[in-house]
């Protein structure tokens, strides 16, 4: 016979959540709705919203957020009938903590009421808008950081200025609406893994609110502060069996619950509207003056890491990280990836000891309850490629150092996004890019050689500079053709000096 099925989270129920669920004891009523978040997902729910729920759970003040999704509808669906609580389960060495999180208040999903942002927005209640809206979220070229005036969306919302749905013309038009109302601006702290995520959206919306008005553009530029920040937490997305696990653990059906690691990291600028903001730094943020060497290492080490073991680990038949890195020959590899090809042309970062974060980083891609995908991770890779690995390889070229390890990695992208895996089966590629990198490689023909040129020649990802570098074509070009001879175990394997008995 079937369990009855327990109640759902809400309001109502929360209070009969079992005892070792952490809940709030702050009054929730008092919140205001003072934060927008941009692009609500699972990253956020586990990182800013927790570093703010801290904040409050210490009893610094009234700090409430409003999440906007800008696509789908699913993460309001799930929340609402929940009064938007949810269960954030750490999950670590010493087993699994619940919490119930209480800060976030509301949930609007942009293409159903384009409207609605805009006016939040737009209003006297936010002061802070953060977002989580991924690489392609920004409308922009990868590799050159300019705004895409063809992007669909930004044609789009500029032929629509009261019903924007990018975060460019959210941001642009609520800014212009404020400005227009005598109202203060609001800080932007962006959450994406984009190098100097602040000053590229400051530059972006600037860019977008020139297309409309000059003097706009100039009041953004002078008034509205658009801190950089780096953001760190592991957060999968949900996966088959998480809800029952959660049950198990609250008591209660939650059908939003986020599941993440024990560390946590937010390093950033403390530029805000009239020095207003939650005091994050009680939750352990770090406020610094130059974010700049903290994001190089956490994009190059984590971020780079995660793509090369995607890729190459989803063709090799690894399903998630843990199962990559407990591979030995991929363990070498990572290992040297860092050693070899990353932390020899990383600029010294005061205070870190990069051998010591690859350490930690390799036990937290280990921790066997975390099972992020590689299809996860391997999303988007044209938006992600230029910080995650190729920073880094430019850095070698100017210095004439090898780098087989981050060749490796990039001939990895390229064997995944060509579609079809070592035993001809489809990749479902996400990427915004996927077409034309299928067509290009389709009109390469056959040799590893062309393919290889073809998707270098591509701009947005590459630049105009690599195409041009001997050492580069070569490194990648060789390292493409190994993967699609040897397949992606072997060509590690060898890369690392293992051997494996003949094919
Ligand atoms: C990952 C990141 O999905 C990805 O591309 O590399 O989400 C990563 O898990 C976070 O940046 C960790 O802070």
């Amino acid at each position: 016979m079937d369990q009855p099925s327990a109640p759902r989270l809400s309001l109502t129920t929360m209070d009969s959540a079992r005892s070792g669920a952490v809940r709030f004891g702050y009054d929730r009523s008092r919140l205001r709705p003072r934060i927008v978040h941009l692009g609500l997902g699972a990253f956020f729910r586990a990182h800013g919203a927790l570093f703010t729920e801290d904040v409050l759970a210490e009893g610094g003040g009234d700090w409430g957020i409003v999440g906007a999704s800008l696509k789908r509808p699913e993460q309001r669906n799930r929340l609402l009938p929940q009064n938007c609580l949810y269960t954030a389960v750490e999950t670590g060495p010493a087993g699994q903590q619940a919490r119930l999180v209480g800060c976030l208040l509301d949930v609007l999903v942009g293409p159903e009421s384009p409207g609605a942002i805009l006016e939040l927005l737009s209003g006297p209640d936010t002061e802070i808008v953060t977002l989580t809206v991924t690489e392609k979220g920004y409308c922009h070229d990868p590799a050159s950081g300019q705004l895409n005036a063809d992007h669909p969306d930004i044609r789009r919302d500029l032929a629509n200025p009261d019903a924007p749905q990018s975060a460019v013309g959210l941001l642009a038009g609520a800014l212009a609406r404020r400005r227009a109302a005598g109202l203060q601006p609001f800080t932007v702290a962006t959450c994406d893994n984009l190098p100097r995520n602040g000053a590229l959206l400051a530059r972006l919306v600037g860019d977008f609110a020139a297309l409309r008005d000059d003097a706009l553009a100039s009041w953004i530029e002078s008034y509205v502060p658009f801190p950089n920040g780096m953001v760190d937490r592991i957060v999968p997305a949900e996966a088959p069996g998480d809800l029952d696990q959660v049950e198990k653990l609250i008591g209660l059906l939650d059908a939003a619950p986020v599941m993440h690691e024990p560390f946590r990291q937010w390093v950033l600028e403390d530029r805000f509207v009239n020095d207003v903001r939650p005091s994050w730094q009680r939750a352990g943020a770090q406020f610094v003056s130059d974010v700049a060497p903290f994001e190089h290492a956490k994009l190059r080490m984590l971020n780079g890491s995660h793509s090369a073991l995607a890729y190459l680990g989803y063709l090799a038949g690894h399903e998630t990280i843990v199962d990559v890195v407990s591979d030995e020959t991929f363990r070498k590899y990572i290992k040297r990836f860092w050693s070899e090809d990353v932390i020899p042309v990383l600029p010294a970062l005061r205070g870190m000891d990069l051998d010591r974060y690859a350490d930690q980083l390799l036990a937290r891609y280990s921790n066997p309850a975390i099972r992020h995908r590689t299809w996860q991770i391997a999303m988007d890779g044209s938006q992600k490629l230029p910080q995650r690995l190729l920073s880094s390889i430019r850095d070698n070229l100017r210095r004439n150092r090898p780098f087989p390890y981050l060749a490796l990695a990039v001939a990895g992208w390229m064997r995944y996004v060509t579609g079809v895996d070592e035993k001809g089966g489809v990749i479902d590629v996400r990427d915004p890019l996927a077409r034309l990198l299928r067509e290009r490689i389709e009109a390469a023909g056959d040799t590893a050689a062309d393919q290889a040129r073809a998707l270098i020649s591509v701009e947005a990802v590459f630049g105009d500079d690599l195409k041009d570098s001997a050492e580069f074509v070569t490194a990648v070009t060789n390292s493409y053709g190994r993967l699609i001879r040897d397949g992606a175990q072997r060509a590690v394997a060898g890369l690392v000096g293992d051997y494996i008995g003949p094919h």
